[in-house]
């Protein structure tokens, strides 16, 4: 059993295909408070956050948008998130675009900083989203949080990140777009970036075991971040960025199984929904099934069958 905290963060300041602020709402819709508590979870909606004052702020980069709001953003989510986890819940983020990130995973580190444990990521999208507000081409700070995260140069504007997560302690799925700055970044870091090449030919087991290992052995703390866009459009229309090729129902679904399985996940954000976009809420719906795999849903519980 586990004590959940609903989060809702309408954060929509990440990119310009404004959506995502109705995301928290679909979640709720879509029935995710049942959904969690229905698998003997005791769960509390924490409602809304909102980014109270924005601060001033500016960027040498020209094209960076909507900073002030989302520094805003990042303050607020950062301690409600610490909040959350200091009282002995987990923090299940509702968002919002994925700039959220920038202050959920600060609310993540921060107590783990403080709890003496190491803070691991586990990144499940489309994009590798490595860009600093210097080198983001299209100024949507939704593309910035794992440089933050990994203490990169170039975030002045924001708050120090309490305890950067050392690169080792960082893997991505489901990668297939990288922008050329992010992509010469990577190459120098030791973040372990499982694109969907590595997925088709290796499956989505084997790594991922092999990561959860790593969290076990260090008694890590986990921090999971699933940006809609790591699904395939065809299953999850509802997102602003879609790339073609991403996982399929199956390969999420085993995903958030195993995560389950493992015990480890100890916060989460499910960012990039956009209600405006979705075709009969069927990727809220997916999203929140997805969720409840995370938690412990299992469409069979019997032991391994033959029929022969
Ligand atoms: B998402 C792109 N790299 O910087 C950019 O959806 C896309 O949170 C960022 O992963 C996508 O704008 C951000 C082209
Ligand atoms: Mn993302
Ligand atoms: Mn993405
Ligand atoms: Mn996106």
């Amino acid at each position: 059993m586990n004590r959940i905290s609903l989060i809702g963060a309408p954060v929509d300041s990440g990119q310009r295909r404004r959506g995502c602020l109705m995301g928290p709402i679909a979640y709720r819709v879509a029935g995710i408070e049942r959904e969690l508590a229905e698998l003997g979870h005791e769960v509390t909606d924490l409602g809304d956050v909102a980014p109270g004052e924005l601060p001033q702020a500016e960027c040498p980069n020209p094209a960076v948008d909507q900073l002030p709001e989302t520094l805003g953003w990042t303050r607020a989510l950062r301690a409600r998130v610490a909040d959350a986890l200091d009282g002995g819940t987990m923090p299940v983020v509702m968002g919002g675009d994925h700039s959220l990130a920038l202050g959920s995973v600060a609310g993540a580190a921060q107590h783990a900083a403080q709890a003496g444990r190491p803070l691991f990521l586990l990144w499940l999208d489309a994009h590798s989203d490595y860009h600093t507000p210097l080198t983001t081409v299209s100024g949507n700070l939704h593309g910035t949080p794992v440089a933050y995260i990994a203490g990169r140069e170039g975030f002045d504007a924001f708050p120090a990140f309490p305890a950067p997560i050392p690169a080792e302690n960082i893997c991505m799925f489901g990668i297939r777009s990288v922008d050329a700055a992010e992509h010469a970044a990577l190459r120098e870091t030791k973040i372990t970036v499982n694109d969907m090449r590595v997925l088709d030919e290796r499956g989505i087991v084997a790594p991922l075991r092999e990561f959860l290992d790593r969290v076990r052995a260090a008694n890590g703390m986990l921090h999971v971040s699933l940006d809609v866009d790591f699904l395939d459009p065809s299953i999850a229309p509802a997102v602003g960025t879609t790339v073609p090729g991403g996982a399929t129902f199956r390969e999420a679904h085993l995903v958030c199984e195993l995560l389950h399985e493992s015990g480890l996940m100890t916060s989460l954000d499910l960012v990039e929904l956009n209600p405006f976009m979705d075709e009969r809420g069927r990727t809220a719906r997916l999203m929140v099934d997805l969720a409840g795999s995370l938690f412990g849903k299992k469409v069979f519980d019997l032991p391994t069958r033959s029929f022969l």
